[in-house]
C-alpha cells in the first residue's frame, strides 16, 4: 500500500523546502566499513539504522535507503546478484524502521543508482553498436529492486547520480510496470560545469526524455560542489515543470579524492539556492552536521505544466506553434524513400548511412525519421545499429530521432536505444481499439511522442469527411488513455496528386482542410505529412515535384501544420517559383478546376525541356505510391 501519494508530496514541496539526508558512504567510511556498501545492509544492519538516525537527528525530512547499488548488473561485480534483492529489501526496511521511530514526519526515498553500465555508451571502442546490457536486461534489474524498495515500505523512488537518459528510461519503465501511483524523483549528475550529461545531453534534453513518467522532482546530485552547481541549477529553473531537488557534494574533491568543505561553508553557498528549489541536501563527503547547518530556504514557486511537444537527441526542440517554428523531418534516413540509403544500410556502411542524416540537419531538418522496413533487411537489427551508432557521432546524435516503421519490434528496437524524446511513426486503428491502445499506451511508458495516421479498420482515409472522423475518435481513444495531447501528432494522409485519376483530385485540399479542422477541434494535439507522396506522378521531374511541395507546404502551414516530412535538400520557397508553374501547382493543390493536371502536366514538359532531363520509359508509366499499389500515370 503507497504511504504517500505524488500530490501529497507536492503539497508538501509548494508549502516548504523539505530536508534531504547526507551522505551514506562517508558516513559507512567514517565507521571505517569500505567496501560493497549494500551488503552491509545485512551484515551490519545496526550501523546503518545509527547512520539514518544522526540524519533525522539532524533534521533530515526525507532520508534515502542504503539501496544506490542494490540491483543485479551493480552486484555482478561482487559476485553477489543473487544477493541483490535482499539487500534491496532489507536497504528499504532499515529506513523505513529509521523514520517511523522519529516521532513527526520522516519520508523515505528509496535510492537508485544508475549502474556503472551505459546503454548509450559503447565501452568498447573497437564494437561502437555493442552494449554490455540491454534495454530490456537493464528494466529487469530494476524491477526487482523496485518491488523490493516498494514491499520494503519507501515513500517514494530516488533515481539519483543519473549520468545516461537511456538507463534512467529503463528505471521509469520498470518502476511504471510494477506501480503506475509510486512517486519518482530523478537526480542527474553531470560530468563537468557545462552541465551535460555524461552521454553528451543538455539537461533539458534529459528532462525531456524522462519527463512522461510524471516526475515528482527533477534536478541535480553530486558532480561538484553547491557553487558550482548553481548556475546549472538557475538553468533547470527556466523550464522544468516540476519541483527541483539538488543535493551536492561536500565543495570539489581534494588532492586524495576526499572532501573537506566545512559545514558553514557549504551552508553559506546553498543559501543562493533560495527560491530555485524544493527539495535540499547532501551528497558525497556531507555528514549529519552539514544537514544541520543547511539554511533555511524559500521554496521555489511550483511552475506550469508543458503543454506543448518537446523532443530531444543531445539537445532539446520545443515545437511551438504560436511562434510558428515550422519543423522539418528528414526523410532520406529511410530504406524505402532513398536508394542512396537502402544501398549503405544493405553493405552495413553504417558510418557512410549516417552522413545522410548530417546532411539533412545541415539542411534544416530538426527531427530524423529512419525506416529500416525492407524485405531484406533484419528491420529490428538495423534499426538497433543505426541509433546506437548514431550516438557516436555528436552532429548527428542532437537532432531528435522519428522512429519509422510498420513492424512494432522494429519500432521498439528504436525507442529502447535512444537516450532522446523520440517520435514514433506511426500507429493508427487500422489494426482495431485495443492493439492501437496497447501500443500507444507502451509508446508513452517508452518515453516517445507518436504520430497517428488517419486510418481505421476500413482502411485509409483518402476523403475530408473520413480523415476528421478517424482522427476524432483516435484523440478521443487516446486521450482517455492517458497519452498527452501534445504527444499526439494527427497525419491525415498525404496522398499524390496529378495523377490524372478523378478521385485523386481533391488529395491536396482535402489533407489541408482536415489540418484546419484538427487544430480547431481537437485541442493541444499537432499535426504532420510526408510531402514527397504529394508528387510521386513527377517523380524524376524535380522541378515540378518542389513547386508541388512548397505550394502545398505554404497552404497546409496557414492552415496549422506543424511540422512535415520532407527532403531538406530539395525544398524551394513559394515566392522563388516560376509564377506559371506555380499557378499551375495551386490549381491542383486547391483543386480549382477539371483541367488542372493538364495544365501542370503542360507546366512540367515545360519545365523539363528546360532543364533538359528525361524521365526514363520505365517510370513514365507507373509509380509505387507508400501504401504499395501501382498507379499509372498518363
Ligand atoms: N506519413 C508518415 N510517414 C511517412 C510518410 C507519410 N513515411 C514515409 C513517407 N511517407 C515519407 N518519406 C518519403 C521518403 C522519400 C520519398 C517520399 C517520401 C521520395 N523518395 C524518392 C522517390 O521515390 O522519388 C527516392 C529518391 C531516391 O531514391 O533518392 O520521394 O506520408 N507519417
Amino acid at each position: 500500500m503507497q504511504r504517500v501519494s505524488a500530490s501529497y508530496l507536492l503539497e508538501r514541496l509548494r508549502e516548504r523546502v523539505l530536508v534531504l539526508d547526507g551522505a551514506m558512504g562517508t558516513m559507512l567510511q567514517k565507521k571505517g566499513l569500505s567496501g560493497n556498501s549494500e551488503g552491509f545492509n545485512l551484515t551490519e544492519p545496526d550501523v546503518i539504522l545509527d547512520i539514518h538516525r544522526a540524519y533525522i537527528a539532524a533534521g533530515a525530512d526525507i532520508i534515502e535507503s542504503n539501496t544506490f547499488s542494490a540491483n543485479r548488473i551493480s552486484q555482478k561485480e561482487y559476485g553477489l546478484e543473487a544477493q541483490a534483492r535482499e539487500m534491496a529489501l532489507t536497504g528499504a526496511r532499515l529506513a523505513r524502521h529509521a523514520a517511523d521511530e522519529a516521532g513527526r514526519e520522516v519520508l523515505v526515498a528509496g535510492s537508485m543508482g544508475p549502474t556503472s553500465k551505459s546503454l548509450t555508451l559503447t565501452s568498447d571502442l573497437n564494437r561502437p553498436a555493442w552494449r554490455p546490457y540491454s534495454f530490456d536486461e537493464m528494466a529487469d534489474a530494476y524491477a526487482e529492486q523496485v518491488g523490493a524498495l516498494i514491499e520494503g515500505g519507501v515513500d517514494y523512488i530516488q533515481l539519483e547520480t543519473a549520468f545516461d537518459a537511456l538507463n534512467t528510461k529503463a528505471a521509469l519503465y520498470a518502476i511504471r510496470r510494477i506501480s503506475a501511483v509510486i512517486p519518482v524523483v530523478v537526480s542527474v549528475s553531470v560530468s563537468d560545469a557545462s552541465g551535460r550529461s555524461l552521454t553528451g545531453q543538455t539537461l533539458e534534453a534529459y528532462f525531456t526524455a524522462v519527463r512522461h513518467a510524471g516526475l515528482t522532482a527533477f534536478g541535480l546530485n553530486c558532480s561538484l560542489g553547491a557553487a558550482a552547481l548553481l548556475p546549472l541549477i538557475k538553468d533547470v529553473a527556466q523550464w522544468c515543470d516540476v519541483p527541483i531537488i539538488c543535493y551536492p557534494n561536500a565543495g570539489l574533491p581534494n588532492q586524495m579524492g576526499g572532501y573537506d568543505q566545512t559545514p558553514a561553508d557549504m551552508a553559506a553557498e546553498v543559501q543562493n539556492f533560495d527560491s530555485l528549489v524544493n527539495i535540499v541536501g547532501g551528497c558525497c563527503g556531507t555528514t549529519p552536521e552539514h544537514i544541520s547547518a543547511l539554511p533555511k530556504l524559500a521554496p521555489r514557486p511550483l511552475p506550469e505544466a508543458w503543454n506543448r511537444l518537446r523532443v530531444s537527441g543531445l539537445e532539446a526542440y520545443v515545437i511551438d506553434t504560436k511562434k510558428r517554428n515550422f519543423t522539418l523531418i528528414g526523410e532520406r534516413t529511410n530504406v524505402a524513400g532513398s536508394r542512396k540509403f537502402a544501398k549503405l544500410i544493405a553493405a552495413g556502411q553504417y558510418d557512410e548511412a549516417l552522413s545522410v542524416a548530417a546532411d539533412q540537419i545541415e539542411g534544416g531538418a530538426s527531427v530524423i525519421d529512419i525506416n529500416m522496413d525492407d524485405a531484406m533487411l533484419d528491420g529490428p537489427v538495423a534499426m538497433e545499429t543505426f541509433v546506437r551508432m548514431l550516438q557516436n557521432d555528436p552532429a548527428v546524435a542532437r537532432a531528435a530521432l522519428m522512429i519509422d516503421s510498420s513492424n512494432w519490434d522494429c519500432i521498439l528496437a528504436g525507442l529502447k536505444n535512444s537516450q532522446g524524446k523520440c517520435i514514433v511513426n506511426s500507429i493508427s486503428l487500422k489494426d482495431g481499439e485495443e492493439s492501437f491502445l496497447r501500443k500507444a499506451r507502451e509508446i508513452h511508458a517508452l518515453g516517445a511522442a507518436m504520430v497517428v495516421m488517419a486510418f481505421d479498420e476500413e482502411g485509409q482515409a483518402t476523403t475530408y469527411q473520413r480523415k476528421i472522423d478517424i482522427c476524432a475518435r483516435s484523440y478521443r481513444l487516446l486521450t482517455g488513455a492517458g497519452i498527452p495531447p501534445q504527444d499526439i501528432i494527427f497525419d491525415v494522409n498525404v496522398l499524390s496528386v496529378g495523377t490524372g485519376i478523378a478521385e485523386h483530385a481533391r488529395y491536396g485540399i482535402d489533407f489541408i482542410e482536415a489540418v484546419r479542422w484538427i487544430k480547431a477541434n481537437l485541442p493541444g494535439v499537432y499535426t504532420s505529412g510526408g510531402v514527397s507522396n504529394l508528387s510521386f506522378a513527377f517523380r524524376g521531374n524535380n522541378a515540378v515535384r518542389s513547386a508541388l511541395h512548397a505550394v502545398f507546404l505554404y497552404h497546409a502551414i496557414k492552415a496549422g501544420l506543424d511540422m512535415a516530412i520532407v527532403n531538406p535538400g530539395m525544398l524551394q520557397l513559394y515566392d522563388d517559383i516560376p509564377l506559371e508553374l506555380r499557378n499551375a501547382a495551386e490549381d491542383v493543390i486547391l483543386c480549382r478546376d477539371a483541367d488542372a493536371t493538364d495544365r501542370l502536366i503542360a507546366a512540367a514538359q515545360e519545365s523539363l525541356s528546360q532543364e533538359k532531363l528525361f524521365r526514363s520509359p520505365e517510370s513514365d508509366k507507373t509509380f509505387s505510391t507508400f501504401s504499395g499499389e501501382k498507379v499509372l500515370v498518363r
